[in-house]
């Protein structure tokens, strides 16, 4: 008799697809020193396997001008993957050599990484379990922080207090307003609102040059924060070396690096304490799992930006993992968003990536 654990399936393969788009409303706009997010622009893509079952993403785009573009490259990758073998990474490293002429930065590998996401999360569907155990780790508590805009120094304040009323240990404020006494009055009013308990962590959004920024961030440097997020240009890698040797408190980037290089590139320039990769920009499931292994390998704690579902289980499966960033702003279009209690995020029961549609939503947000 054979042995059933000898054997193994011949492997899915991608049959079909279907790309929408939809503009979510915030109920509030996001603001920051580099201007505000009022809504979001998302990618919803689905493959379909010859299991029949279906992988699902979301690619952010930003801004709406960027959505059709986005879909229509979406689109025409998985016309030229059709019958292929649903092998996530290595149809992610057959589209960086097909596009080595072009690169893979920018829509292209937006549009690459959701397809990525897309096709994790139908090989753990198919395998009826979640793309953390999938990759070998088990759920558990991850810690979550909640978002403060740039809303001056009442308004941060009240949704900081907010945030601590709903059980989270940490926040990030947006600051960079004109003054340095302005952002030190800011993170002083949400220490004081959040009872000096939570941690606080800060973000610039590139809107200082290094020498401003030395000068600027040495006047926060005795607020206890827990890190300090792009000071400057998320490239200027030497930039920002310059900046984190200059102050105690940790910095933080990692947002805008486009795949395992970029981080690559920033670690060895020293540019950043702490990192916080994007899992769209990173280059999905595939970049980020490449791009974490850098970090553990240099000690480097990792967070994340947005894609909660999803990066709650992926910092799961990071021996770094340090803060997961916690947003709201796409619940309306996900049929049963993360869950934080007291301040964790929990994956437990989750299928595939998280991600399942609310069809009413997503058919009423259309674009
Ligand atoms: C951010 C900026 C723009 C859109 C979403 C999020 C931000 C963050 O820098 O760190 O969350
Ligand atoms: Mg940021």
């Amino acid at each position: 008799m054979s042995d059933p654990s000898r054997t193994h399936r011949l492997p899915a393969t991608i049959t079909g697809f279907n790309v929408r788009a939809v503009r979510v409303p915030m109920s509030e706009p996001h603001r920051t020193a580099s201007g505000s997010v009022t809504e979001s622009p998302l990618v919803l893509t689905d493959i379909v396997t010859s299991e029949g079952v279906v992988g699902h993403s979301i690619t952010f785009t930003y801004t709406a001008i960027a959505l059709k573009p986005t879909a229509d490259l979406i689109s025409s990758l998985l016309l030229s993957i059709q019958g292929e073998p649903l092998a996530p990474a290595d149809i992610f490293d057959r589209f960086a050599s097909r596009f080595r002429l072009l690169g893979t930065k920018g829509l292209l590998g937006m549009a690459i990484a959701g397809i990525d996401m897309a096709l994790w999360d139908a090989l753990a569907r198919i395998h009826q379990t979640s793309i953390v155990r999938l990759v070998g780790s088990a759920p558990k508590p991850v810690l979550a922080y909640g978002a403060v805009g740039y809303d001056g120094v009442a308004g941060s304040a009240r949704v900081a207090e907010q945030w601590a009323k709903r059980g989270f240990k940490g926040v990030k404020i947006k600051i960079g307003y004109p003054a340095a006494d302005e952002d030190l009055a800011v993170v002083r009013a949400v220490r004081t609102a959040t009872g000096g308990e939570l941690a606080i962590m800060v973000d610039y959004n590139q809107s200082l040059t290094p020498p401003t920024a030395i000068e600027r961030l040495r006047k926060l440097d005795d607020e206890g924060l827990t890190w300090i997020e792009e000071p400057v240009l998320a490239h200027d890698y030497s930039g920002h070396a310059t900046v984190a040797q200059a102050i105690r408190t940790p910095i933080q980037c990692g947002e805008n690096w486009w795949g395992p290089q970029d981080m690559r590139q920033a670690i060895e320039a020293r540019a950043s304490d702490y990192v916080m990769p994007d899992v769209m920009k990173i280059g999905g499931v595939t970049g980020w799992l490449r791009a974490t292994a850098l970090a553990e390998a240099h000690s480097i704690p990792v967070s994340n930006h947005l894609w909660p579902e999803l990066s709650a289980q992926l910092m799961c499966a990071t021996p770094t993992a340090h803060y997961l960033e916690y947003a709201d702003w796409w619940n309306p279009i996900v049929a049963e968003p993360l869950q934080v209690a007291n301040g964790m995020a929990s994956v437990d029961g989750a299928i595939g990536g998280g991600v399942d549609w609310n069809e009413a939503a997503v058919a009423r947000l259309a674009a």
